[in-house]
């Protein structure tokens, strides 16, 4: 799930690192030489002696052995240069830590501008072609930049670190959005002896029924009664497919005929969870497309007739920014209050995942993520961070 997202996320945190510690090695070095300049003279001067010597040496040898005690002296006088050398070297040489790079300490370096500016906006156009809304790139990007830019790195190993952290921030503030849980909400209408009502919408093949189903099997094996309102009463086979669903998972379900009012369906299952006792309507209704009107007007007399507890948009994350913009037009049509995205475990890009809670303001409640009954799971923030930033 979400690998080409997580890719992107390690490969910016990888390139803002090696950016910075390049640039800061550079201007060490730089300033390791301004520092040393009198060593190096130093040092420069002794080479040349050295040098000398050398050659005297070679003559001496072809020559009179006179001549090498005379070398001798020089190289007993070169003495105290040579432990000044040593001196210069051993300072010169950097420590084991300090070679592995990791832990080496940076003078003075402050994160600007000029070192992520580039990177990040790389960052942001990958998002885009990742399905990342512009507006949720944009806000990663931006909340990313202010958090780093200005930090002082102590360490080269800190801005990884400062990298990661900034990344793992603005992605948790894009997804951390109040929501209650269905648990909660079923509780509260219970105390006043009414089901809690959920309408499900979406467009056709986005995952509806089957994630009616999965919501049906999850709380029937909690304790909870729930029971089912066959309200797509436009496709063909619609009725017939949830009706074998409901059976297999051992639940009611109150259907009409094909082509019956969607809304009176509704209006039944209603009464008779409320005549029942039972906690828990799902409505499934039909999805055309998200910009057909009569689709909408249809949405909107089921709200009507039976005004549910919970509008839930379910969107098809592989769809990307078309999830995004169907939730949209539902949310602007009847109201949505929350959101399941269905085939997440084909879903490499995260880009539905990432920015259609934030888009339109609402929580992500839960993720489809098979075909099975049992393929559903509640959707949190952290885990989702966990995800895209875990080992
Ligand atoms: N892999 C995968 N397939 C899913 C998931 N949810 C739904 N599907 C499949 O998507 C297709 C359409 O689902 P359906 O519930 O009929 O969509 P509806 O038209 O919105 O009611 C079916 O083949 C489902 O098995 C999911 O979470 N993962
Ligand atoms: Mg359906």
């Amino acid at each position: 799930m979400f690998e080409s997202l997580k890719k992107k996320l390690s490969g910016t945190i990888g390139k803002i690192s090696e950016k910075i510690s390049k640039e800061e090695a550079e201007e060490a070095e730089k300033s390791a030489v301004e520092d040393v300049t009198t060593g190096k003279t130093l040092k420069s001067e002794l080479e040349g002696s050295t040098t000398s010597k050398g050659f005297k040496e070679s003559t001496a040898t072809s020559k009179e052995s006179t001549a090498t005690e005379n070398i001798k002296k020089p190289a007993k006088e070169e003495g105290p240069e040579k432990t000044l050398k040593e001196d210069e070297e051993e300072e010169l040489e950097p420590s084991e830590e300090e070679k592995s790079g990791l832990f080496s300490f940076v003078r003075h370096k402050t994160i600007s501008e000029k070192d992520v500016d580039d990177i990040l906006f790389e960052l942001e156009m990958s998002l885009l072609e990742g399905d990342v809304a512009m507006e949720v790139s944009e806000q990663i990007i931006k909340t990313v930049k202010e958090d780093l830019v200005g930090r002082k790195i102590k360490r080269r190993s800190d801005v990884a670190e400062f990298t990661k952290d900034a990344l793992k921030k603005a992605i948790s503030d894009i997804l951390s959005i109040d929501s209650k849980s269905i648990k909660e909400l079923i509780a509260e209408r219970r105390k006043e002896g009414e089901p809690l009502k959920i309408m499900f919408v979406g467009i056709n093949g986005s995952g509806k029924t089957t994630t009616i189903s999965k919501i049906a099997d999850y709380f029937l094996r909690n304790g909870y009664t729930p029971v089912i309102a066959a309200s797509d009463t436009f496709r063909a086979g619609a009725i017939e497919q949830i009706t074998h669903h409901a059976d297999k998972i051992g639940i009611k379900i109150i259907k009409h005929k094909k082509g019956a009012d969607p809304a009176a369906v509704a209006f039944d299952a209603v009464q008779h969870a409320q005549a029942q006792k039972k906690d828990l309507v799902l409505v499934d209704t039909a999805g055309r497309m998200q910009t057909n009107v009569n689709l909408m007007d249809e949405m909107k007399k089921i709200k009507r007739v039976i005004s549910p507890d919970l509008i839930i948009f379910v969107g098809d994350a592989l769809t990307g920014n078309d999830a995004v913009e169907q939730a949209r037009k539902f949310d602007d049509a009847v109201g949505v209050d929350g959101i399941i995205l269905t085939k997440a475990d084909a879903d490499a890009k995260g880009g539905a995942a990432l920015s259609i809670g934030y888009v339109i303001q609402k929580p992500i409640l839960f993720l489809g993520t098979g075909q099975s009954y049992g393929d559903i799971m509640e959707f949190h923030p952290d885990w989702m961070v966990e995800q895209v930033f875990g080992e």
